[in-house]
């Protein structure tokens, strides 16, 4: 025995010797000390690196995990966000030469207008949002139970809304208004203990020289009467329309705009905890790499999957205006964007709003498949919420005072979807339990939970506490829930069962797609 444990011993040193010189140097050692040593300290070595290799991979492996799951942590405790896209194009909102834009959001007008740079300038000469109010936006946020704010520092239009020293195209130098609104909205989101993130597209910029434009045809614009010139021109020209555009080449631009304002917005407004990159358009793989790697400028940054595909996945995929499937889930972190009407900028005649039913409902959806949700504000030129919005973020809010335990640090239901509502999940002490929003309350009072085999430790109403019976049945656990439901859009049963659960993944070969992008 004593001689087995000095002969581990000795294989232990071997292992760590292999440990420090790896692969084909550490074959030259076994070999030596296989001379030096005898087999049985090589067999031993062997014996121990064989049946631990796989487990020194996989200790590098759960290494990046666990600082991957770490970095995570808050964004997927969060489940909630709010989206700002905001910018000179809010001035215009929607309409230019008394036109209103054919197609696409109205942040996209000077594009799908074919509106010519300098004139787009012109619009910020105007832009003067005297209402802004940074408190009173995270306040917002915030009561509508939302844990984090992304604005655009800088959509595509390329205009900054903060003070930069790569472009004169920002709102301190080229409006009236003359404030770098990121600074206001960094300062509140830290006094209301809110998450901020920056929006920046990185390749399209219609007004910097060199920037990269999505070819739009002027149809989707107004009906102009240059529409067959202007359309051969963005042909010959990669989609600009106009030659102010093409004065410098893109590595120019990425060098003297896109790389030094993101080391500005990275450096300037205290922590930043999400770079949310749109739209790779034209991406190089050369100017991808300097962006990114600015990024450790702020250490535990979370970017998204669009800086360039499909080489850059970032931390999270980015479903825009769609919820996955189930099927479709691959364990990677996701985030669906969505506007609340039909545009991401304010669009004064845009009045096709969801409502907060649809709205509550899809928090509860995404959630239930483990995902976050970024809920788009569109705000007006004069600095404020356009009303609409600002009586769903309300409703939202009501509904999360209740049941937010339903939403945040959950996750994904353990069960397929039921035709009467969502269902979230969180493990705790060996046990599971299981929050399911009731969409649609049942007229007979019995609610069944289809494929729920797990003993029932405990159930009742979240708004209330109020205990409900349960008994099994041959299609599942059956609820006997009161008359009338707590909440019109969606009640929560809380329920405690035995045993810990995982997500529910059909077997299926999708994935994720984030769609279109622009
Ligand atoms: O082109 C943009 C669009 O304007 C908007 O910003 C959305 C938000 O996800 N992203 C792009 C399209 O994918």
């Amino acid at each position: 025995m004593r001689f087995f444990i000095k002969k581990q011993n000795e294989a232990l040193n071997l292992k760590n010797i292999i440990m420090k010189f790896r692969s084909v140097r550490c074959v030259k050692i076994i070999m030596r000390l296989l001379t030096a040593n005898g087999l049985t300290v090589c067999l031993i070595a062997l014996l121990l690196i064989g049946s631990r290799s796989g487990l020194f991979a996989q200790s590098s492996v759960t290494t990046n995990k666990n600082a991957q799951d770490q970095k995570m942590q808050w964004w997927r405790q969060a489940r909630f966000g709010m989206f700002i896209h905001w910018g000179v194009y809010a001035q215009l909102a929607g309409v230019y030469k008394g036109h209103s834009q054919a197609r696409g959001g109205a942040e996209w007008i000077m594009n799908r207008m074919k509106i010519p740079v300098k004139s787009y300038q012109s619009f910020a000469k105007q832009f003067n949002p005297v209402k802004f109010n940074a408190d009173s936006w995270v306040r917002m946020a915030k009561e509508a139970g939302m844990k984090y704010i992304i604005i655009t520092a800088k959509h595509h239009d390329g205009f900054a809304m903060f003070g930069t020293h790569a472009s004169p195209w920002n709102i301190v130098d080229a409006t009236p208004y003359g404030k770098d609104v990121l600074k206001m909205l960094a300062e509140a989101c830290k006094k209301y203990d809110i998450r901020l993130g920056f929006y920046y597209s990185q390749a399209q910029d219609w007004n910097n020289p060199g920037g990269s434009a999505a070819r739009k045809l002027t149809r989707e614009g107004w009906p102009n009467p240059d529409s067959a010139k202007i359309d051969a021109y963005t042909a010959a020209h990669h989609g600009h329309w106009d030659p102010l555009q093409t004065t410098a080449s893109f590595a120019d631009y990425i060098d003297r705009v896109a790389v030094p304002q993101v080391k500005e917005l990275l450096s300037n407004y205290g922590k930043i905890s999400v770079l949310w990159w749109d739209t790779p358009t034209n991406m190089t793989r050369e100017a991808a790499e300097k962006l990114q790697a600015l990024l450790k400028l702020q250490p535990g940054i979370i970017t998204n999957d669009r800086l360039k595909r499909p080489d850059f996945p970032g931390d999270t995929k980015t479903p825009e205006q769609k919820i996955p499937d189930a099927a479709a889930l691959d364990g990677k972190d996701w985030e669906t964007c969505m506007t609340m009407n039909g545009t991401w900028g304010y669009r004064a005649s845009d009045h096709n709003w969801k409502s907060d039913t649809t709205l509550i409902h899809n928090l509860c959806d995404i959630a239930s498949k483990g995902g976050n949700y970024l809920l788009n504000i569109g705000p007006k030129p004069d600095g404020t919420f356009p009303e609409a919005s600002v009586d769903r973020l309300r409703e939202i809010g009501q509904w999360m005072k209740v049941n937010s335990e339903a939403i945040y640090a959950t996750n994904a239901s353990p069960l397929p979807p039921f035709d009467w509502g969502r269902c979230t999940r969180k493990a705790e002490k060996g046990n599971t339990i299981l929050y399911l929003s009731v969409f649609h309350w049942p007229a007979d009072g019995k609610l069944i939970v289809p494929g729920l085999k797990n003993k029932v430790l405990a159930a009742s109403l979240l708004a209330s506490g109020k205990v409900i019976s349960t008994n099994k049945s041959k299609q599942g656990l059956v609820l006997t829930l009161p008359a009338k439901a707590p909440d019109p859009i969606a009640s929560v049963i809380k329920l405690v069962v035995q045993g810990e659960m995982t997500t529910y993944h059909p077997k299926s070969n999708s994935t994720i797609s984030t769609g279109a992008l622009d």
